[in-house]
């Protein structure tokens, strides 16, 4: 029997409608779904590809387990589970609850399940050692938002359906198609900006694929605080704000006048490399257009102050009279009442907060209760109460994702136990004692919950599993239930938990991510407030009646900061004093060995680490290359096409070289989730990209500092952009000692 299936994309955030082709309990094609309200009919190439991962001879599908030789055999779950449960609770007996850790990568963000349930087990669990790909994204974002608002989890986004100037500065959503931010058909909502007589200005070291299609204003990387500075500067000096009417809304404005006022366009040019005119015209333009935002991302982020650039963004907004209001920068609303009460006393909750917990390795604080992953190499590896024994790491590769791969790689082979939920044998879980087959989206029922308050049009959309899982692949929430039984003799709280599912198993009401879900939509926006709106949403009728998804308002609501500000005064601050002295990391890190600075690309047929498996997304034959202005290669008399060695103060790759002109000179662009090595099992991906040195590409994070000390202080965020680099042609350098390491960080 062949069926087509109304559901959703979760490779990433505009989670656009999917029609899935179901033939004889096998999906077998995707294809966009014409009738999803927001991205109608639009899918891109990794969202269509996904049929080929989903039937991949390569995916996990039984419980594996390492051999001694170091390969994996199949064995039962309830053999693995019970050796698991037993070698846990030995670690657990022995070195106590904060021995044992939870990395959870960039997927999990898309699963209801996967990321309630990581999180209520660890911190029931009460171990110091959950990890994130946040450490590497959006933590500083949430840091940003807690001095701010009181509130880590507000999260302003651009208003682009109604903007009439959008600055996108540190972003590529025609690539990345838009983060933070979840906003189906982002191209043409870019484009409509400049349809109804708006623009759109990108400030990017390169000439993105998004820049080519709007204005570009090239930025030295890692000097965007000093041009937001520059901007607020503007703004006070000229007198362009109402001063009276932001005092209203915010407090610390005196401080940030004065903060300001040391960075004059004219001071900071030399640095950002954005004249002083140019800083002046858009600091009055952003003032003076009604409807302007400007939003930041991943550029904006990877630098040495990400919390200070991310507070300085909204900071911009705010002052210029943008924030919260139609068409500027705004609050997503989840629309539950008493939902400001509820995060105001959350954020007296350890786990919840900032810097609930210092990590014991660099003393830095934890973000929503998890630790930056790059120190999780040297928890492992160092001695002493609070060691990291046992790791589980679920839908996440932090060989490849975390800097210095290497580091984590030999700490990993050194821990007790570790295990993976996965749906490939990758390079990280290669070093693992087991592998457990997890289901893919297209295997389980959600809900939109993470982004509820994301979507630039308020949208809901629920949907069932399409096809069974495949093998014996499980949906994380279950196995993690599993593991509770093994851990509670010494956390009662798990004890509790597994009480809790004991009992309600025997009465078959077991709690799940859909429970939780359809408490969100009958709460929330539209919801059916468990019978007080008629006809309102519950996740029942979101399946039933709207399998296509539906818009529960037609924007987002301006005046959102009351409800948002969890500050008793109900006022934005401004003057954090742990966000003003990042002020004192704004100095050049000019070094003559390293004249080059390094900046990550987003491509359009990669996900991360984890699509270089799919042929439809090799097609063509796919190259790792990183990308150099002709001239800087002129001078080092490098050739397109040529190999080159690229070395920081951290280390050294070796990977071809793409010349371009769309790129600002001094700096080289090289995409991450590369460096595919063999020891996984995905064997398209290990032999793609192949050159002269090998195949599968490069690990760019081989140049990446994992010490405490080169980590951004507020959030723990990996300093993966503006790295200070040298390029050179790959024979000059073979001699040289930098080169030697180059095979090793393949
Ligand atoms: N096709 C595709 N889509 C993806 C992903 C993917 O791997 N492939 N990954 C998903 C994930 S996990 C995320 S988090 C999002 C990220 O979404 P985006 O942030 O939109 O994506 P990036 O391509 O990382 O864009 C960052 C931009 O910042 C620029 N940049 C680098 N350094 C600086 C700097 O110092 N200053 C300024 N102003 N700009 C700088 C880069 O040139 C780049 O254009 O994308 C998601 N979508
Ligand atoms: N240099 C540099 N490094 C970066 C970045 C950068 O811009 N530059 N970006 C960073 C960012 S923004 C991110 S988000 C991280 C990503 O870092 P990670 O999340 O650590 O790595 P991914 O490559 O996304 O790996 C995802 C894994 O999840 C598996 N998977 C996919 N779907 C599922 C599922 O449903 N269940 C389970 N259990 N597994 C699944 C895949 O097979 C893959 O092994 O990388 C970061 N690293
Ligand atoms: S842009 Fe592509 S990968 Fe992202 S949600 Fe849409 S179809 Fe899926
Ligand atoms: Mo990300």
């Amino acid at each position: 029997m062949r069926t087509d299936q109304p559901t959703y994309c979760r490779i990433c955030e505009p989670l656009c409608g999917m029609i899935a082709t179901v033939e004889d309990g096998r999906l077998v094609a995707l294809r966009p779904d014409r009738q999803h309200p927001l991205s109608r009919g639009f899918a891109c190439p990794k969202g269509i590809a996904f049929t080929e991962i989903v039937n991949d001879p390569d995916r996990v599908l039984h419980p594996l387990r390492r051999t001694p030789d170091g390969d994996f055999e199949q064995v039962t779950w309830d053999s693995a589970l019970a050796d698991i449960g037993a070698r846990l609770g030995a670690v657990q007996r022995t070195h106590g609850n904060s021995s044992i850790g939870w990395y959870f990568g960039n997927p999990a963000t898309f699963s209801t399940g996967h990321t309630l349930w990581t999180a209520a087990l660890m911190s029931l669990l009460g171990s110091p050692h959950m990890y994130s790909a946040g450490s590497q994204d959006v933590n500083n974002r949430f840091v940003a938002s807690h001095f701010l608002y009181g509130n880590p989890v507000a999260a302003p986004i651009p208003d682009i359906n109604r903007t009439d100037f959008l600055i996108i500065i540190g972003a590529n959503p025609i690539v990345s198609h838009g983060s933070v931010m979840s906003s189906p058909r982002i191209r043409d909502g870019l484009h409509a900006i400049v349809k109804r007589g708006g623009d759109v200005l990108v400030i990017d070291p390169r000439r993105t694929e998004t820049a080519r299609e709007f204005d570009w204003l090239p930025i030295t990387p890692d000097t965007d605080a000093l041009f937001l500075l520059s901007l607020l500067n503007v703004m006070f000096t000229e007198e362009l704000v109402d001063v009276d009417e932001l005092r209203t809304r915010a407090r610390g404005v005196d401080a940030l006048t004065r903060t300001a006022a040391g960075f004059a366009p004219e001071d900071t040019a030399a640095r950002t490399d954005i004249d002083a005119d140019t800083v002046r015209e858009i600091a009055r333009r952003l003032v003076r257009t009604e409807r302007a935002a400007v939003y930041g991302r991943i550029g904006t982020s990877l630098g040495r102050t990400g919390t200070l650039t991310t507070a300085l963004l909204d900071m911009v907004n705010l002052v210029a009279g943008n924030l919260d209001v139609v068409g500027g920068s705004m609050f997503g609303d989840l629309g539950i009442p008493g939902q400001r009460l509820a995060i105001g006393a959350l954020a007296h909750v350890p786990g919840f907060t900032w810097a609930g917990r210092r990590s014991r390795i660099g003393n830095l604080p934890q973000v929503l209760g998890t630790a930056p992953a790059s120190v999780m190499a040297k928890e492992i590896m160092t001695p002493g109460r609070g060691q990291l024994r046992a790791l589980f790491v679920s839908a996440g590769n932090p060989v490849l994702s975390v800097p210095n791969g290497d580091e984590l790689r030999s700490a990993l082979g050194e821990l007790e136990l570790m295990v993976s939920l996965d749906i490939y044998r990758n390079e990280t879980n290669a070093h693992a004692d087991y592998i457990l087959p997890a289901t893919t989206m297209y295997e389980r029922a959600d809900f939109l919950l993470p982004f509820q308050a994301l979507f630039t049009t308020p949208f809901k959309q629920a949907t069932e599993a399409v096809i069974a899982p495949m093998g014996e692949a499980r949906e994380e929430w279950t196995v993690i239930n599993d593991l509770v039984a093994a851990l509670t003799r010494r956390s009662p709280l798990l004890a509790l938990m597994h009480l809790g599912n004991t009992v309600s198993r025997a009465v078959g009401g077991l709690l799940t991510p859909r429970h939780v879900s359809d408490l969100v939509i009958r709460l929330g926006l539209g919801g059916d407030r468990f019978g007080l709106r008629r006809g309102g949403l519950t996740y029942r009728r979101l399946i039933d009646d709207f399998p296509h998804g539906t818009v529960v308002a037609d924007g987002l609501s301006p005046g959102r900061l009351r409800t948002t500000v969890t500050h008793r005064d109900r006022k934005v601050r401004l003057d954090a004093p742990e966000i003003l002295a990042e002020l004192d990391r704004l100095d050049d890190v000019g070094d003559e060995r390293f004249p080059l600075r390094l900046i990550g690309m987003r491509e359009i047929r990669s996900e991360n680490s984890w699509q270089h498996n799919a042929p439809l997304l090799l097609r063509g034959g796919r190259t790792h290359s990183a990308r150099m202005h002709t001239r800087d290669a002129l001078d080092r008399g490098i050739g397109d096409g040529e190999l080159v060695t690229v070395t920081s103060r951290h280390g050294s790759i070796s990977l071809p070289v793409t010349l371009t002109d769309q790129i600002k000179r001094g700096v080289v662009a090289i995409p991450h989730g590369w460096g595919h090595n063999g020891s996984g099992g995905w064997r398209k991906a290990n032999a793609a990209a192949e050159t002269d040195l090998g195949s599968g590409g490069v690990n760019v994070n081989a140049l990446i500092s994992s010490d405490p000390v080169d980590l951004e202080r507020l959030a723990g965020m990996a300093n993966m952009t503006g790295v200070p680099i040298q390029v050179l042609p790959v024979d000059r350098t073979s001699r040289s000692p930098a080169a030697s390491s180059a095979p090793a960080a393949r």
